[in-house]
């Protein structure tokens, strides 16, 4: 019998530490009806059916946002409803729907502080920010003022910052208790959609009007660049790479923000398609069951599937196409990581 801590040296030995699966991207995709995953290294794509087409849930999947729990909540701006999925992309249930929540025309969600946030376009909540708990339960106005067609919801550690799509078609400041601050990011853009950051602290902007493109803007919201990259784009997305991957009705698309003439660096990844906000899906080392918590359930799906070899099993922790000690390791070098 191999005692554990000659196995644990053996996996020092041979580097086997500290590697996770994967991670990705989560894009919603409105022609398909569908959630596709790419990777956050180079944008490339990892499944087109992470969440495969399903036209009873989807019409227009808009935003497919991570939980603390390891779930997936997808808000789908035509169907009116949010929708949970496991980290694998099979469906769980419905938190949130026109019916019960009076949720109608819904876009752009967040996450904070154990509280969900949603932008609601349309209906008796037009133009309000609805915060629920994660469960879709609790259900109150967070912001009900001051939002013109609201899009995208983006949390700093002092304010939010929240994107509309008319009259005018700009980025609003608030605290975080949803009081007022007023514009932020300048008067130039038009319909600015997804928020994200990047690794230099700017924020970029996708904007979705004339002069439509990708706009970064500094943590004060001064423009820092303009990137005419795309006619209409949704999301945009800084890659390990250091190339910002965006979408627009056409398709996933890069470009290098660093290139003389960045527009003519752009190259489609994927399509066809009409693509929306990107969000990563972050794996923790260790979680086979993505649940964001490496424990004894983790530990026996690796132990259960022992010697099985394939590719693509959620056991299969350091991707070698081989469920062994390797796997293992990582379980119990990250045991109780992330768990209350
Ligand atoms: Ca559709
Ligand atoms: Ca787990
Ligand atoms: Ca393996």
């Amino acid at each position: 019998m191999i005692r554990l801590a000659t196995l644990l040296a053996f996996g020092l030995a041979i580097g086997v530490l500290g590697q996770a699966q994967q991670s990705f991207l989560l894009i919603p995709d409105w022609t398909n009806d569908r959630v596709c995953a790419f990777s956050p290294v180079d944008g490339s794509l990892i499944n087109a059916n992470f969440i495969p087409t399903n036209t009873t849930l989807f019409a227009s999947p808009k935003h497919a946002l991570p939980t603390p729990s390891g779930t997936i909540l997808v808000s789908d701006q035509v169907t009116d409803a949010i929708h949970e999925f496991d980290g694998f992309g099979n469906y769980i249930r419905t938190i949130a729907n026109i019916t019960n929540n009076a949720i109608d025309n819904i876009r752009g969600m967040a996450i904070r502080a154990g509280k969900l946030y949603v932008t609601v376009g349309s209906g008796s909540l037009q133009n309000t920010i609805q915060r629920f708990n994660l469960d879709g339960t609790g259900q109150e106005t967070f912001i009900g003022a001051n939002l013109s067609s609201p899009f995208a919801i983006y949390f700093r550690e002092n304010d939010m910052l929240v994107s509309n799509s008319n009259n005018p078609g700009l980025i609003r400041r608030f605290d975080l208790n949803g009081a007022f601050f007023g514009q932020w990011g300048g008067t130039t853009i038009r319909f600015p959609q997804q928020i994200t950051r990047r690794s230099n602290g700017n924020l970029l902007v996708a904007c979705f009007s004339p002069p439509a493109g990708i706009y970064e803007f500094d943590a004060a919201g001064n423009q820092v660049a303009y990137y005419a990259v795309s006619t209409g784009p949704r999301g945009a997305y800084e890659l390990e790479n250091g190339l910002i991957l965006f979408t627009d009705g056409a398709g996933v698309k890069v470009f290098d923000p660093n290139a003389p003439n960045p527009a003519n660096t752009v190259q489609t990844i994927f399509s066809p398609g009409n693509f929306q906000y990107i969000e990563l899906y972050e794996i923790q080392p260790g979680d086979v069951n993505r649940d964001r918590c490496v424990d004894d359930a983790d530990l026996l799906r690796v132990l259960f599937v022992f010697g099985q070899s394939g590719s693509g099993l959620p056991e299969d922790l350091n991707g070698d196409n081989a469920v062994d000690d390797a796997d293992l390791l990582i379980v119990l070098f990250n045991f109780g990581s992330g768990c209350e």
